[in-house]
């Protein structure tokens, strides 16, 4: 372990600098205090601009929960049927046997036989080397199917490549300058909370804050003012944005001619967007519509600089990848882009010079075209069989930094694919989750205390290395090592199979990032324009901000932004009269932290937030179980008759783990596995429910 001296501190005791390696757009720098061996605490580095010496409250928890009690500590082998999370412990040796000749025999029993294995895995960890490098050189060696990682961003990411060109945007410290700021679809305080610490600067000087929520969320609390619009219907109010600044011509026509294209297009589809069609679609006042173009094109005219944070909270709808392109056209049209305290940002990850290729070794493919899966549809595809369409049935799936028992949608779908008995399945985790109960084998795998790892950020625009502080526990191991070991058995003898960690570190970054820079700091900014499309040269086939996408036409869809409505419309008088949001706890990381008891104590219990008026005509009372179902599902919890749900919107805070529910589920349950109109993603957020009272 290397450390980093520290003349303050006992000899016994060091400070080890890492980094957060959760799903979080703060990507943290985090600076373990270790004593004789152990972690005794993590803190926020307070040399990191970005981190400010602060942690969010779920991973100053990082040391309980990598001590946990439950933490797995030794591989372990289902004694049990499938899902009672009944284990024996094996010997490492043991189960890596057993697991290489499982897979090798279902690679060789066919032509198509590699293709019968899935890997599935997220973002439980965002360190490009515990997260895609070996592993991924492992199944293209393997030749197994590759899996398209949607889950989350998919969507939204397409609209914005399709707009900006790139996963790119504004500095996100530069979000204190501005004098106008929209949050749109995310709430800062929970879930991107050092973004919010330059909400609050700008506040300090003068800034207006509007939120765009269905749910009155903490952060909706904190601005001035907040649109409660109903779920899927941003790209509407967008448009009607558009209409009002071309009525009252708060354009930039200079920007508009100069950096973009397809603005005539554009223009005629804006002009059929009133403010009464969008009001009226997005369920809010027509004066709501009207102020909120008057202060984005007000700010526009005074050459304020106005600031769109997206998250992506709204793109998790049928037209979530539209909503995104139509929201990320509005700086273009007001020249916003000009400074640097004005434009939009979803995501900063297209910034990150990430020489995917080394790591993740698509070449170990040799000419091989395995299918691709889907995430958003495991459930459904976990069922299918054989066919010339969808190829070899799937026998065997590999889950690592992921927990799709909670996290996919349809769960019963997902569950009645993972209670098959010809299915075989490996989960590598820290804790026994949903996922693990199904598994044959669960492998015990170490945390960012325990590994090396580095970081780049989709919130701000630097890397990070993160230095293990301890020894792994007991028999953990890294998930790089969990394949390396893997590919031993199997025979694969390429020499990337024997890259440690550490040259992992050093080949994701190529020479972009001086490393002995990164060693020393934990940190690296990258050097990038402050106002990056202050004059133009966005990253598009263009040059330009493409309002008018030929690449979407090319590819059959609507070149121009458009209003999509929901699947599942939810309107008063139908079965399922209810929008269901589902965006996440405060104190949870999607379903990571779900057992750490700190914070369930905080979040207490599954709740499902619903207005006092939703409540009122179903005799409904705060704290009551309810029931909430649809055609796929039924879910029971407790209800929060709250004024942070609007009429005709639910919202079943996530995401908990199924075991912890009532009956055993959780609200994905209800969710469903229908995609978005651009990259494949999943609809979390498109889903109609009824919800009646329900017998304790
Ligand atoms: N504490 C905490 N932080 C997290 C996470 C977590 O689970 N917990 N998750 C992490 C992950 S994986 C991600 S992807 C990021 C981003 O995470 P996001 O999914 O963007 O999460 P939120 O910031 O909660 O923002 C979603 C907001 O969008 C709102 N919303 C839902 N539907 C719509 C809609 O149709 N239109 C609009 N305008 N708003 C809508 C929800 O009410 C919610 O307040 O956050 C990360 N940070
Ligand atoms: N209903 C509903 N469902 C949702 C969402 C929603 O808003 N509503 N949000 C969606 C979104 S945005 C996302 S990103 C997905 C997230 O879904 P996932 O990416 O599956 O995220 P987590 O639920 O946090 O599960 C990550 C798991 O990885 C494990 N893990 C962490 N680090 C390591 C490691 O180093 N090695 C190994 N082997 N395991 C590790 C953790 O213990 C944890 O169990 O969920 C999606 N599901
Ligand atoms: S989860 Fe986000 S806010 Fe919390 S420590 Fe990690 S990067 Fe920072
Ligand atoms: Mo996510």
């Amino acid at each position: 372990m290397t450390a980093i001296p520290n003349p303050d501190l006992r000899p016994d005791v060091q400070q080890v600098i890492g980094a957060c390696p959760h799903d979080c757009p703060d990507t943290c720098s985090m600076v373990t205090t270790v004593s004789n061996g152990v972690a005794i605490k993590v803190h926020g580095n307070e040399h990191h601009p970005a981190t400010g010496g602060v942690l969010c409250t779920k991973v100053s928890r990082y040391t309980e929960r990598t001590y946990h009690r439950e933490r797995i500590l030794n591989p372990l082998r289902r004694i049990g049927p499938k899902g009672a999370g009944q284990f024996e412990e094996v010997s490492w040796d043991v189960a890596l046997s057993d697991i290489a000749a499982r897979l090798q025999s279902i690679a060789s029993s066919g032509p198509r036989g590699a293709e019968a294995i899935l890997p599935y895995s997220y973002a439980g960890t965002m360190g490009l080397v515990q997260g895609e490098s070996m592993a991924s050189r492992f199944f293209h060696r393997l030749g197994s199917s590759l899996l398209d990682r949607t889950i989350c961003a998919s969507a939204g990411g397409e609209g914005l490549v399709h707009t900006l060109g790139a996963k790119v945007g504004m500095r996100v410290e530069f979000f204190a300058e501005a004098k106008l700021i929209l949050i749109w679809g995310s709430n800062s305080i929970a879930s991107n909370l050092h973004f919010w610490r330059h909400v609050q600067t700008a506040k300090r000087l003068g800034a207006k804050v509007i939120c765009i929520d269905p749910r009155k969320t903490e952060t909706a609390d904190k601005c001035h003012e907040h649109i409660a619009l109903k779920p899927g219907t941003d790209a509407a109010l967008a448009l009607a944005m558009m209409h009002g600044l071309i009525a009252h011509d708060w354009l930039d026509h200079d920007y508009i001619a100069r950096y973009t294209v397809g603005w005539e297009a554009l223009r005629a589809r804006a002009l059929e967007w009133p403010a009464e069609r969008a009001a009226q679609i997005c369920g809010i006042s027509i004066e709501q519509v009207n102020s909120l173009t008057q202060e984005y094109g007000l700010a526009a005219q005074t050459k304020a600089p106005a600031a769109i944070r997206m998250n992506y909270g709204m793109q998790r709808v049928h037209g979530g990848g539209n909503a995104v392109r139509a929201i990320a056209c509005l700086p273009a049209l007001t020249g916003a882009w000009r400074q640097r305290g004005g434009g939009v940002l979803l995501s900063s990850s297209g910034y990150a010079p990430i020489e995917k290729a080394q790591l993740h070794r698509p070449d170990l493919l040799g000419g091989r075209k395995p299918r691709t899966l889907n995430m958003a549809t495991l459930g459904g595809d976990l069922r299918k069989p054989t066919s010339e369409e969808f190829g070899p049935a799937i026998q065997a799936l590999i889950v690592y930094n992921s927990n799709p028992v909670a996290i996919a949608p349809d769960s019963t779908q997902v569950v009645s694919g993972f209670e098959r008995e010809d299915l075989f399945t490996v989960v590598l985790e820290h804790f026994q989750t949903d996922t693990a109960d199904y598994a044959d084998y669960v492998l015990p795998a170490t945390t960012q205390l325990e590994h090396w790892d580095v970081h780049a950020s989709y919130g701000h625009t630097d890397v990070l290395l993160n230095r293990p502080s301890i020894s792994p526990l007991a028999n953990c191991m890294t998930n790089t090592d969990i394949f390396r070991k893997l590919a031993q058995r199997m025979g694969f003898e390429e020499t990337c199979f024997s890259d440690d960690d550490l040259a992992l570190c050093k080949i994701a970054f190529g020479n972009a990032v001086n490393f002995s820079e990164l060693e020393s700091s934990g940190f690296v900014k990258l050097p990038l324009e402050e106002a990056p499309f202050a004059s133009g040269n966005f990253p598009t086939p263009s040059g330009k901000c493409e309002l008018f996408s030929q690449r979407l036409a090319d590819a059959g869809l609507d070149g121009l932004p458009n209003y999509i409505a929901n699947y599942e419309p939810a309107v008063e008088g139908s079965p399922f009269p209810l929008a269901m949001i589902s965006p996440p706890a405060r104190n949870f990381l999607n379903s990571s932290f779900a057992n750490v008891e700190s914070l369930q104590a905080i979040e207490i219990e599954p709740l499902l937030e619903i207005s006092p008026g939703d409540a009122y005509s179903r005799n409904i009372s705060d704290n009551d179980v309810v029931r909430v179902f649809n055609a796929r599902g039924s879910y029971r919890c407790r209800a929060r008759v709250s004024n942070r749900a609007r009429q005709g919107v639910v919202h079943g805070l996530g995401i908990w783990w199924r075991k912890m529910g009532l009956d055993g589920t959780n609200v994905n349950e209800l969710t469903s596995q229908k995609l978005t109109d651009m990259g494949r993603g999943p609809t979390f957020y498109d889903c109609a429910v009824q919800v009646e009272k329900s017998a304790v």
